[in-house]
């Protein structure tokens, strides 16, 4: 009874959702429904994280780059670090930023920006032409449009025009975006312990959007600060508000705390795109979302968050020096 009358304030819980995750689900939001809109912005209020189907990426750009990436991750490691070290972009192991946090993960980091991939490959893995490269090429390019028509849905959701308000800085040349690919190998002797694949933070930019094979370790925090782990679907794509977002909505939508944790048995693979703005974008509440209230936030550009935020580990609160005592 109790669990039914909670479930009656979270529309968008279906009974999949009920059986895939307990007491808690993960707001499941189908693209192709009249109603996505407003259960978009309602799981971006209340969890700043959502799943999404019929979400059009072709299947066939997903699993090319799943095959890829792992063609990539199986190299020795030798090869693979020819690609390193990923400072800015690149291939890394278990260390991940510069300020001294680890993980039981290797990946690759590439930005998606005018030039785009080839120029950000060219850098990494010199000139040749590569499966890898046309792959997230494709794959890149469908999920940026996915990821502007659920910025452009929120927007209407949330009643803010015109409705490209948002994702418009993801389309701009001059988008400071980034691509990630992330391969946490199995760690057989982990038994009932719990080894951090990649600690707890919250994402610097607008929007994240994560797909990942059939592995599980991806949890998030809810609003209690308690953690629920996501159950994995290779077919469907998860949605994290980030921090920009969080300051664009003034605090009606939290960036979601999220990490991941080792696996005993399979491997998982994760390919992430965190849509970011251009450097010089003012990161401030959107007027028409003010309705007479302040501003949390003191003034910054997208260069001076990022600036700092690439100076703090992965579990700060990275917001807090942007806000207003
Ligand atoms: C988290 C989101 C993205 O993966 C990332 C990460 C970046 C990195 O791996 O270099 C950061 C992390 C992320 C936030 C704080 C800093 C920077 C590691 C780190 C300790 C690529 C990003 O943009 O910010």
């Amino acid at each position: 009874m109790v669990v039914l009358s909670k479930l009656e304030h979270f529309p968008y819980l279906n009974k999949n959702c009920i059986a895939n995750n307990l007491l808690y689900g993960i707001p499941l939001i189908d693209l192709s429904k009249p109603d996505s809109k407003q259960l978009i912005v309602k799981a971006c209020e209340d969890f700043g994280f959502f799943k999404v189907i019929n979400h059009g990426v072709p299947m066939d750009f997903i699993r090319r780059l799943e095959s890829e990436a792992i063609k990539f991750f199986s190299l020795p490691l030798s090869e693979k670090e020819k690609a390193g070290p990923a400072n800015p972009f690149g291939y890394g192991n278990k260390q991940i930023g510069e300020n001294g946090d680890i993980g039981w993960v290797e990946y690759l980091l590439l930005t998606t920006n005018s030039e785009f991939i080839s120029e950000s490959f060219k850098s990494v893995f010199g000139d040749n032409p590569d499966k890898l490269r046309l792959a997230l090429n494709d794959y890149i390019l469908a999920v940026r449009k996915m990821t502007c028509e659920i910025l452009e849905l929120m927007a209407e959701g949330l009643k803010i025009q015109p409705k490209n308000v948002l994702s418009k800085l993801l389309m701009d040349e001059q988008s400071d975006s980034v691509f990630r690919l992330n391969h946490y190998p199995p760690c057989p002797e982990l038994g009932s312990e719990n080894l951090i694949g990649f600690g707890e933070h919250t994402d610097p930019q607008i929007i994240s959007v994560l797909r990942s094979n059939n592995t599980s370790g991806l949890q998030i925090s809810l609003r209690d600060g308690s953690w629920i782990s996501v159950p994995p679907d290779q077919d469907s794509f998860f949605i994290n508000v980030g921090d920009s977002l969080q300051v664009m909505t003034n605090r009606r939508f939290q960036s979601v705390k999220h990490r991941v944790l080792a696996n005993s048995l399979k491997s998982r693979v994760s390919m992430i795109y965190f849509g970011g703005p251009p450097l010089c974008e003012k990161i401030a509440p959107l007027p028409c979302l003010m309705e007479g209230e302040e501003s949390f936030y003191k003034e910054f550009t997208w260069f001076e968050y990022k600036k700092s935020a690439y100076k703090s580990r992965l579990s700060d609160n990275r917001l807090g020096h942007f806000e207003k005592i």
